[in-house]
């Protein structure tokens, strides 16, 4: 008997529980002032680079001894136990790589990946805090960005077509700490439905996406995913 094909969208919420703020959290304290959507868009880049950057430093600083929590270990061994089996992210906080996690998808990039905004220059880089800010490009002195999607940037077309077709062959699919309001992110979890497949939300709040979803376990994932889990290798007999 084969076992169900499992396609996963985890959002923020799932790095919650490694002490990872959330994307309306990282509105809090220090950056009250600002609104993060605005933050995290060409357009502020274009007229300050250097407080975009210093709001990614930022973040940069607070997640880099965030270590993966049961959740993501929890996704780390469905990808190792599971044939077929794909995670889409939109976290960019590299907590799931971390866990061990392979067949991943990041919808929204990697914010320890540095880009060249004229060049092909691009690097891992983990050094915390930046300096100087903005970084410059080695190869050709112009700024460097974090390696990530702004809001009005279009997606990865690869990247996101291949998170389609996961959700549409999914038999199950687990919607993970996610607000469900970012598109075209939050529309994946649809295509599974559609196709008669089951929709399961873990997440400490119902979003838009709960009316939809097969049951809505309500909860930190760190504690609802690994229980779920469970249920399912027993039932699956694995
Ligand atoms: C696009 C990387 C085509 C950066 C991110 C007008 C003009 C232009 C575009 C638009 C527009 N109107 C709408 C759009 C589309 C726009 C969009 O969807 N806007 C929304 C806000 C309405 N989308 C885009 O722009 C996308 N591109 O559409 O291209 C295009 C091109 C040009 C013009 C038009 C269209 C690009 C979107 C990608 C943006 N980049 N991240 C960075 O991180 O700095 S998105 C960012 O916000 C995060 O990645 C995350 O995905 C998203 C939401 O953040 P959060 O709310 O913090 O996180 P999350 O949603 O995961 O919520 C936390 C959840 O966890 C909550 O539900 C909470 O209850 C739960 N939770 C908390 N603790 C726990 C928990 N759950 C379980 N356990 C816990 N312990
Ligand atoms: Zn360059």
């Amino acid at each position: 008997m084969n076992l169900p094909r499992i396609a996963v969208l985890t959002g923020a919420g799932v790095s919650a529980g490694s002490g990872v703020p959330t994307f309306r959290e990282a509105a809090v304290g220090l950056w009250s002032q600002y609104d993060p959507q605005k933050l995290a868009t060409p357009e502020a880049f274009q007229s300050d680079p250097k407080l975009v950057w210093e709001f990614y430093d930022w973040r940069r600083q607070i997640m880099v001894d965030c270590q993966p929590n049961h959740a993501h270990d929890v996704l780390a061994a469905m990808d190792a136990t599971l044939p077929e089996f794909t995670l889409v992210t939109q976290n960019i906080d590299g907590l799931h790589p971390l866990a061990g996690s392979k067949r991943t998808l990041f919808l929204h990039g990697d914010i320890w990946t540095i880009r060249c905004t004229r060049c092909h220059y691009r690097q891992q880089n983990r050094q915390v805090p930046l300096q100087p800010l903005p970084p410059l490009c080695p190869e050709c002195a112009s700024l460097l960005r974090p390696d990530v999607v702004w809001f009005g940037e279009s997606l990865d077309w690869t990247i996101l077509s291949a998170a389609g077709e996961a959700f549409a062959q999914a038999d199950i699919a687990l919607v993970i700490g996610t607000s469900a309001v970012v598109y075209p992110a939050a529309q994946l979890p649809l295509y599974t439905r559609k196709h008669g497949g089951r929709l399961y939300e873990f997440n400490t709040e119902r979003t838009p996406l709960s009316d939809m979803a097969t049951a809505t376990f309500l909860g930190p994932s760190e504690d609802t995913l690994p229980n779920w889990w469970q249920d399912f290798r027993q039932e699956q007999g694995l």
